[in-house]
């Protein structure tokens, strides 16, 4: 089974996607997602200059080979844009082999662990009404665990509220990365969070009752002893997790968290490669790896840090909003079902144009997910439906606070 041709396909039904599409000598096709939200042209240059043309006549079935090859031949190591590109061709080998073999890929990983995935959805509102109402229309659609983000009084527009300025409209569903020639500015002030959000999970509580699973992305915005007062307030509102509440890059930051507050911690979305992990699983600080199979390399060394993170009770929070295509999805789906260790997997649904350039065969109905029971990743691509929709510039907005310092958004 050789590479046969490597095809890079940009394609912008929603929003911008970026799939790898590598056929074999004997005709079999495999899908990787290397979309990365606002540079997807330097996930394509790096596909298309260094890696394309180090595919063509290898041995498809090589995996573990490949990866190792792409990722140490490099020499610079990790990056968000090196290791979106080793992830396309990652997943698209795995579909591959799958392909080869009959059997949908969570077979090839070591079976079903589960019979169906937990999904989580995304609910938003300017005010506790509007929020409400999001909540029932996601419950409507069958979510039973849903993410909560409200708007801020005082503040024009942040991270996460569906019913700020889109410019898709198409979706019900919050998309952060606006189609225009710059990225958008929100505005953010830290106290008014800490100070309004306690009130809105009083109030989602009071409506909906104590158990349906509720989350909340905090997308880096607080310092550590912030996001410890965070915590603690929300601790009687019993979350399933407080995702990402500080900055990524300190991994003791967490470490803070973690001491004053039981709420469970999430994060990961932005990470890499284990490294990024590995005082955060080792000591224990966090409760969910949030990662994205597209962002961290592949389903290769996404399982390995699922594996490793399994040996301290930590579970799987697998990184799916829109911006993760139906290819990068499945492959997450795939993972899902296989592993031990799973929590949850967020799961946004794309839009009708994105479901007729990419067919799916994964399924959603009352609040579960499935990966279905086609060879391989079971999603195929319409190339002539995606080459009706050429690329869009579009950025993810950024944040200034009330003095004009820019912010972590
Ligand atoms: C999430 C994320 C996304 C990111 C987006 C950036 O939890 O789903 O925070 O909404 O902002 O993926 O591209
Ligand atoms: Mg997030």
């Amino acid at each position: 089974m050789k590479i046969d041709r490597a095809e890079v396909v940009v394609t912008s039904p929603d929003r911008n996607f970026v799939t790898l599409r590598l056929t074999t000598d004997d005709g079999l096709v495999g899908l990787g997602d290397a979309t990365l939200n606002g540079r997807e042209l330097a996930v394509v240059a790096y596909l298309q200059e260094h890696v394309v043309p180090l595919l063509l006549g290898s041995d498809a079935h090589r995996i573990e080979d490949t990866w190792q090859f792409l990722y140490r031949s490099a020499y610079w190591r990790r990056g968000p844009v090196t290791m979106a590109a080793i992830a396309a061709v990652d997943v698209a080998l795995w579909d591959l082999k799958a392909k080869a073999a009959g059997l949908p890929l969570y077979q090839l990983l070591g079976g079903a662990s589960r019979d169906k995935i937990l999904a989580y959805g995304h609910a938003s509102g300017r005010d506790l009404p509007e929020l409400f109402d999001s909540i029932r229309k996601h419950q409507a659609l069958g979510y039973q665990a849903i993410r909560v983000q409200t708007a801020i009084p005082g503040l024009k527009a942040i991270y996460g509220v569906a019913a700020q300025t889109q410019t898709s409209g198409k979706r019900y569903d919050y998309e952060p990365a606006q189609r225009a020639a710059r990225p958008a500015e929100e505005d953010w002030d830290t106290r008014a969070y800490l100070r309004h959000l306690p009130t809105v999970f009083e109030g989602v509580r009071a409506e909906f009752g104590p158990e349906l699973p509720l989350l909340h992305d905090g997308h880096h915005r607080m310092t550590p002893i912030q996001a410890a007062k965070l915590g603690k307030s929300l601790e009687p509102f019993d979350l399933f997790w407080l995702e990402d509440c500080t900055p990524a890059e300190n991994q003791d930051a967490l470490r803070l968290v973690r001491s004053h507050t039981t709420t469970p911690l999430a994060i990961g979305e932005v990470f890499n490669t284990v490294w990024d992990y590995q005082t955060l699983i080792k000591d224990q600080l966090i409760d969910y790896v949030r990662s994205a199979v597209t962002h961290t390399g592949g389903i290769s060394p996404m399982k390995k840090i699922l594996d490793y993170a399994a040996q301290y009770q930590i579970k799987s929070g697998i990184h799916g909003p829109t911006d993760i295509s139906p290819v990068g999805m499945a492959a997450a789906l795939h993972l899902d079902l296989a592993i031990h260790n799973f929590g949850i997997q967020e799961y946004m649904q794309h839009g009708d144009a994105t479901n007729s350039v990419f067919e799916q065969s994964f399924s959603f109905s009352d609040g579960y997910l499935h990966p279905g029971n086609k060879p391989g990743l079971g999603v195929d691509l319409n190339v002539d439906e995606a080459g009706k929709y050429p690329y869009q510039t579009a950025y993810l907005p950024f944040n200034r606070l009330a003095d004009g310092t820019v912010h972590d958004w």
